[in-house]
């Protein structure tokens, strides 16, 4: 029995390999009827050309690269490593030494399409190969998370048959920073976690991963000019636990992680506000000059650096110095939201400063929104999480704007009444809600020129496990990076939601814990 539907299945296969049906433009390279040549890629490509044949991906299949390129390798033996752990093939990644044959995955900068950009890639897939073209080394690594999605697994799959559908995928990104945050100071995250974090971000082509480093309940970065943020500032969390922090060490292993996956690091220092964990470290911070205990509950708005003295400025010098110099990424993030026991004279002044500071240091400012009450450098940006005047206020003075916008993309907020953990203050955000709108249409008055990308920001007050991350991340996620991806004009939640609930195989691979949302049809 299982012999006579492994026949009928390799015939119907065979079908597929030898129709030729007419190339026609889809979004998607699903042949009508045809179930083995049903994709879900998200984010959604821009352009999708199917030819409704297969590329049929087995033992024989060999991976090649452009030859004498480390960098290139090493994305080839990426795509290699992910296809064997999910399929049990054992694909080899080889250097090409020319056009290769027949049965190859083809990785190459040669003749890209010079309008793709920085992260664009076009994937040519005949019966006999598969060609991955970019501009850059980052855009092949963009396109193989493509053919991760689009390799089939089906009953034929037992036998080491794998199904990659036919056609040519022209894509590149509508925005350069699409991004996720998560919050380490609340509750502490180490290393794997974090590692596992960023390679969720990979599969769905986020580039950029913001790590809220410092808040009143814990110092998360090692500093060596200030070693007690962390030995007394990084020793607990909400709720009164450990805590932890990483050495600088260990922060430059999670910057080159994500460096290997072309993902950018933007540190955070949150400043003058959320900083309880440095007060109570250093007496000197403080106005008074008394540290005040270290704090493990929820509340926030109560803590400011002491904006009038000089050792501030001093503290906050060697701070970026040192982060910067671990730190290739060109952002380094201030924070600057909530300083509600920080006059606003006062809070101008030190956000103005410490704009210098951190262009001393080679690098451009990113804060929450309120940053654009002070007089932002042109190259700055304003996170807009809550008050739409600042974004205004920030575009007013030629600055761009990254939404984040509280009640759409904080993925810390509950999907209903009913979640076990997040917070509800913005608004529960169901799946439908976080990706149902348009960052370039969001704020009357900020336009997508206005623009440089989009972040999912994930607060931790409730949340202290991978598991816990993975709930309130999954599947809001994939929709945040489709939003930073996909044109407005291909999105639609109705056809959106049913690629996403294909997903769930993939979620189910990693072993993801995620929310299965009433509103997917899983
Ligand atoms: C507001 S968003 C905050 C954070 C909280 C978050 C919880 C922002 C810039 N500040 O301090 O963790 O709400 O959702």
């Amino acid at each position: 029995m299982e012999n006579l539907k492994f026949i009928v299945l390799a015939i119907a296969a065979a079908m597929i390999v030898t129709a030729s049906c007419k190339p026609r433009e889809s979004t998607d390279l699903a042949t009508t009827g045809m179930i083995l040549t049903k994709t879900s890629i998200i984010p959604k490509p821009v352009s999708v050309t199917a030819t409704g044949e297969a590329f049929s991906l087995n033992s024989k299949t060999a991976i090649f690269v452009d030859a004498g390129s480390d960098e290139i390798l090493r994305t080839g033996q990426y795509l290699a490593d992910k296809l064997n752990a999910t399929t049990g093939l054992a694909i080899s990644v080889n250097e090409a030494q020319a056009e290769p044959g027949k049965g190859s995955i083809f990785l190459t900068l040669s003749g890209a399409d010079q309008s793709l950009g920085e992260e664009g890639y076009t994937l040519d897939i005949t019966r006999q190969k598969v060609k991955l073209t970019a501009v850059n080394p980052a855009g092949l690594f963009r396109g193989i998370q493509t053919i991760r999605q689009i390799a089939l697994k089906d009953t034929l799959s037992a036998k080491g048959l794998f199904m990659i559908p036919t056609g040519t995928i022209s894509d590149k990104p509508e925005y350069s920073y699409r991004s996720m945050m998560l919050d380490v100071s609340r509750h502490f995250f180490g290393v794997e976690d974090v590692k596992q974090v960023i390679e969720y971000l990979a599969f769905y082509k986020i580039n950029t991963f913001h790590m809220h480093l410092s808040d009143d309940q814990g110092w998360r970065i090692e500093i060596k000019s200030w070693p007690n943020l962390t030995i007394h500032g990084g020793s607990t969390q909400v709720g009164g636990g450990k805590g932890g922090f990483y050495t600088q060490e260990q922060y430059s292993d999670i910057v080159k992680f994500a460096a290997d996956r072309y993902i950018t690091i933007v540190p955070e220092i949150d400043m003058p506000g959320h900083t309880n964990a440095a007060l109570s470290s250093y007496p000197e911070l403080n106005c008074d000059g008394k540290a005040p205990d270290l704090y493990t509950g929820t509340t926030v708005g109560f803590s400011s650096l002491c904006t009038r003295k000089e050792i501030t400025y001093q503290f906050i010098d060697d701070v970026v110095r040192e982060i910067c110099a671990l730190t290739p990424g060109p952002f380094f993030h201030i924070g600057g939201d909530e300083s509600n026991s920080t006059k606003v004279d006062d809070y101008i002044y030190f956000v103005n400063r410490v704009q210098d500071i951190v262009a001393k240091y080679g690098k451009r400012v990113v804060g929450w929104d309120e940053i654009a009450l002070s007089t932002l450098k042109p190259n700055s940006v304003a996170q807009c999480w809550a008050n739409e005047e600042n974004a205004k206020k920030a575009i007013a003075q030629g600055a761009k704007v990254l939404m984040a916008p509280a009640k759409k993309t904080y993925i810390d907020m509950k999907y209903d009444s009913t979640t076990h953990i997040g917070l509800h203050w913005a608004a529960f955000i169901e799946v439908d809600d976080n990706y149902n709108w348009d960052p370039a249409s969001y704020i009357p008055g900020v336009t997508k020129d206005n623009i440089i990308g989009i972040e999912a920001p994930l607060w931790a007050e409730t949340i202290s496990t991978l598991e816990d991350i993975e709930y309130l991340t999954f599947p809001r996620l994939p929709g945040v990076a489709e939003i930073g991806w996909t044109p407005v004009s291909l999105r639609n939640w109705d056809e959106y939601k049913f690629r996403l609930a294909d997903h769930a195989r993939f979620f189910e691979e990693m072993g993801i814990n995620y929310y299965k949302s009433p509103r997917v049809p899983w």
